[in-house]
């Protein structure tokens, strides 16, 4: 398999997840600040000129929860086959990927990244991030992980995100707003698989 990345959160989902699968695969580097990702190679592989992508044999695949679906399905790993608990995992990866990153990406950007300060937008991005972590932090509290008990590709499709938030835009998780979400992160931050795949591409 073939992993086109860069060191981002949504970058690190899938290397994570690879990681955690202990399975081969070579790192393709797209360098997105390089642009990298609009070269007519890269996008014959995603059209939306956007990292991760995968390439297995004849079979290509980009959006990560896309991407993760496969993988689970692929190893029986991390994503239950049917019933109930499948499309719980599968809320939770779309509250990741259409809730989540969109909301914590915009954050980042007004807050850390734009030259101009606009407050109207830190205040709506602020207030948002802040009410999809409590959404986390009230689900965390029901059990070890997002769905249960068992560690899946909802954890592993967030945690990267909460990584991001506090490594790239230096922000802090309040313990006292967010206790269980602050435990989760720092207990999926001691797997070996996790310490590993944040750090792909080299
Ligand atoms: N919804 C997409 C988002 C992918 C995405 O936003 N990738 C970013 C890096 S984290 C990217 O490639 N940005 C470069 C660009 O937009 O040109 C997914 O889940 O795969």
């Amino acid at each position: 398999m073939d992993l086109y990345t860069f060191g981002t959160p949504n970058g690190h989902k899938i290397s994570i997840m690879l990681e955690e699968l202990n399975v081969p695969y070579n790192v393709k580097k797209i360098d997105i600040l390089k642009g990298d990702q609009k070269s007519p190679d890269f996008l014959k592989i995603n059209p939306n000129g956007k990292i991760p992508a995968l390439v297995d044999g004849d079979t290509t695949v980009f959006e990560t929860i896309a991407i993760m679906i496969y993988l689970a399905d692929k190893y029986g790993m991390f994503l239950p086959r049917a019933g109930a608990a499948r499309y719980e995992v599968l809320q939770w990866c779309m509250f990741q990927a259409a809730g989540l990153a969109p909301n914590l990406g915009q954050f980042g950007h007004f807050t850390v990244f734009a030259k101009e300060k606009v407050p109207y937008a830190i205040e709506r991005f602020s207030a948002e991030v802040d009410r999809l972590f409590n959404v986390l932090d009230q689900q965390l509290a029901k059990g070890t992980f997002l769905v249960g008990d068992d560690y899946t590709i909802a954890d592993i499709a967030t945690w990267p995100w909460i990584e991001g938030y506090m490594s790239h835009y230096k922000q802090e998780i309040d313990v006292k707003k967010f206790p269980h979400l602050k435990r989760w992160y720092f207990e999926i931050a001691k797997r070996p698989a996790v310490q590993r795949g944040v750090k792909i591409p080299a």
